[in-house]
This record gives structure tokens, sequence and C-alpha cells, in this order.
């Protein structure tokens, strides 16, 4: 397989993250999406979106979208992560529908805007508002996780890999304070002290 990434990419390290859970090693195409690379001709015949991540299998088939490409590959690899039973299922996908309308946008966007010098009028007008929704993501797990270990329960799920990706990073940028979110610190730790884990820099 041949993973189409990015390295800074939250979305792209998910499928990263997951890979080093099962085992699998594909191959990293890197692409800088700063330059453009995920716009070119080349880039759009395999993924007509033009964003990474991109999963493409060992029969030139691509998926894209870093939620179904997790869901593609603990299916195939038929991994705990995504438990069998029909209402554990659905609070997994409770959270990777939750992460890509109320988490991602407010927390990976100012990330990339503010690391990434992509401010602009329009930016500056809308980062105090997704700093404000963000934040409240933010409580919302710190409070799941001081009932639970996990984000989905006791188990280390696909809810927890999605969310782990832009939440260790949420501080890069500086709008947001991990240290007000307790649960999310012990959480975070967990999962560093996984066997397989990996940081978002490393492939
Ligand atoms: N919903 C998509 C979002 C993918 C996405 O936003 N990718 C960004 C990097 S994190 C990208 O490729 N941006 C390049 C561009 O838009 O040109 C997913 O979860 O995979």
């Amino acid at each position: 397989m041949i993973l189409h990434d990015y390295l800074p990419s939250g979305n792209g390290y998910k499928i990263r993250l997951l890979c080093a859970c099962l085992g699998l090693k594909p191959t990293l195409k890197e692409y800088d999406i700063t330059k453009g690379e995920t716009r070119t001709e080349e880039f759009l015949a395999i993924s007509p979106n033009g964003k990474i991540p991109v999963l493409e299998l060992d029969n030139g088939e691509c998926l894209s979208e870093s939620n179904a490409i997790l869901l593609y590959l603990a299916e195939k690899y038929e991994s705990p992560l995504l438990p069998s039973k029909p209402i554990e299922k659905a609070a997994v996908y409770k959270w990777l529908f939750w992460e890509q309308y109320s988490h991602e946008p407010n927390i990976a966007s100012p990330r990339f805007w503010l690391t990434h010098d992509a401010m602009d009028e329009l930016k500056e007008q809308m980062l105090p508002n997704r700093i404000k929704e963000g934040n409240a993501a933010l409580k919302l797990m710190n409070e799941t996780l001081e009932l639970q270990t996990f984000l989905a329960g006791e188990k280390i799920t696909l809810a927890d890999i999605c969310l782990f990706a832009y939440t260790h990073v949420a501080e890069e940028g500086g709008s947001y304070d991990l240290g007000q979110y307790p649960n999310i610190l012990r959480w975070i730790s967990t999962i560093e002290s996984m066997d397989w884990y990996v940081p978002i820099s490393q492939h």
C-alpha cells in the first residue's frame, strides 16, 4: 500500500498511528501541501478532492477521507479497535463524525493557520469563534475522560486514534492550553505509552 501524506498533518497521522498499531508499513509518498502539491493533475487523478491522506491499495484503488480509511483498515484487519457489536460500533462512529464537525475545524485549522503563517483578514475574524468552539470540544472530551479511560469506554478504539491526532498537538500555534484539561493530558500519556506508539513526525 502507498500512503499519500504530509507529515505535519493530523489527518495523515491518524492513518500512520493506526498502521503502527496494526503492524502495517505502507510506503510513504510525501506532498508539501503548502506548495499546492495536492492540486496537481497527477494528484487529482488519485483523489479529486485534492487533499491528503490518500491510501492507495495494492490493486491501485485509492481511498480518501482519514476516518473512512481508519474504518477500512480496522475492518479489513479485524481489529478490536472497531468493536463488532452495533451499539459499541455506534459509540465509535459518533466520535469519528463529531471529530470532523466539532473538533477538527476548530483545532486543526487554527494550528495550521498559525504555524504556517497562513493568516489573512477572514481567518483573523474567524479565529476567536473557532477557539471558543475548540475549547468546548476539549471540555467535552475532558468530561468524558473523567468518567472512563478512553473515549468510547474502557478499551482503546478508533475514536482514540482519531481524536488523539489533533488533540495532542492542539497547543501548537498558541490557541489552546491543554493544562486546563487534566483528563486529556492523562489520556495522551496513556496513548503515548502504548508499545506501538509513533510520534506525528515519524514514519
Ligand atoms: N476531511 C478530510 C480532510 C483532509 C484535509 O483537510 N487535508 C489537508 C491536510 S490536513 C490537505 O490535504 N490540504 C491541502 C489542500 O487543501 O490543498 C480528512 O479527514 O481526510
